[in-house]
């Protein structure tokens, strides 16, 4: 992705899971906003962004981080969310047995204490494989790679999400259902 590309992309990060305050808008409840809406408030407020680059990051990220609505008209990212309110009504999904999170040493005390927690997210992101995890964790420092038993957690009762991007998220992984390296 060329630098303004991926400034676009930061920017809709911020505004599609985090902050939609910064430009005056309000995600609906299931985290979309109407584009020609987000455009408009975007340049009013001072970020310059286009159609046709809005597409273009939708269209060429890697990660498929946003989607557009079936008429096209809105456009919402698929995972991350901090908004406290977005409910992705994604339909609860059984998953693989087992999946992976990518963390770094430092967080593994409180880990095994706690098991993973949500932190500033709506949900825990789980990775289906150990390349991805491993992408995950490295974003941090060296990567650390924790085995998590989802299908026992099934099982068990917890609930899991599947991302339109693939990303598996869920609201909290207790310590018994972990594995460490
Ligand atoms: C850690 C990116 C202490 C957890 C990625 C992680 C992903 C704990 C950090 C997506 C803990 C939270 C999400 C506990 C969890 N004690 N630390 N009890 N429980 N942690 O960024 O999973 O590029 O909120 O290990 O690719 O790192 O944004 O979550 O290190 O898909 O599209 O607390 O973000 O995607 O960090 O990353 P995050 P994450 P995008």
């Amino acid at each position: 992705m060329n630098t303004n590309l991926t400034r676009t992309s930061k920017f809709l990060s911020l505004v599609l899971r985090h902050r939609p305050e910064v430009i005056g808008l309000r995600l609906d409840a299931e985290g979309w906003l109407d584009i020609n809406e987000l455009i408009a408030s975007a340049n009013q407020r001072g970020t310059a962004i286009t159609l046709e680059q809005l597409h273009e990051v939708v269209a060429t990220c890697e990660k498929r981080r946003f989607a557009l609505s079936d008429d096209g008209l809105r456009v919402r990212a698929n995972q991350g969310h901090s908004v406290a309110d977005v409910e992705l009504n994604l339909p609860s999904t059984q998953p693989p047995d087992q999946l992976f999170h990518g963390t770094v040493a430092v967080f593994l005390d409180s880990i095994r204490e706690q098991g993973l927690r949500r932190r500033s997210r709506n949900h825990v992101h789980l990775s289906a494989d150990r390349e991805t995890a491993t992408k995950v964790g490295s974003r941090r420092g060296v990567p650390v790679i924790l085995a998590v038993n989802a299908g026992e957690m099934n099982d068990a009762g917890h609930v899991f999400y599947r991302s339109a991007n693939g990303v598996w998220l869920t609201n909290h992984v207790p310590p018994r259902f972990l594995a460490f390296p």
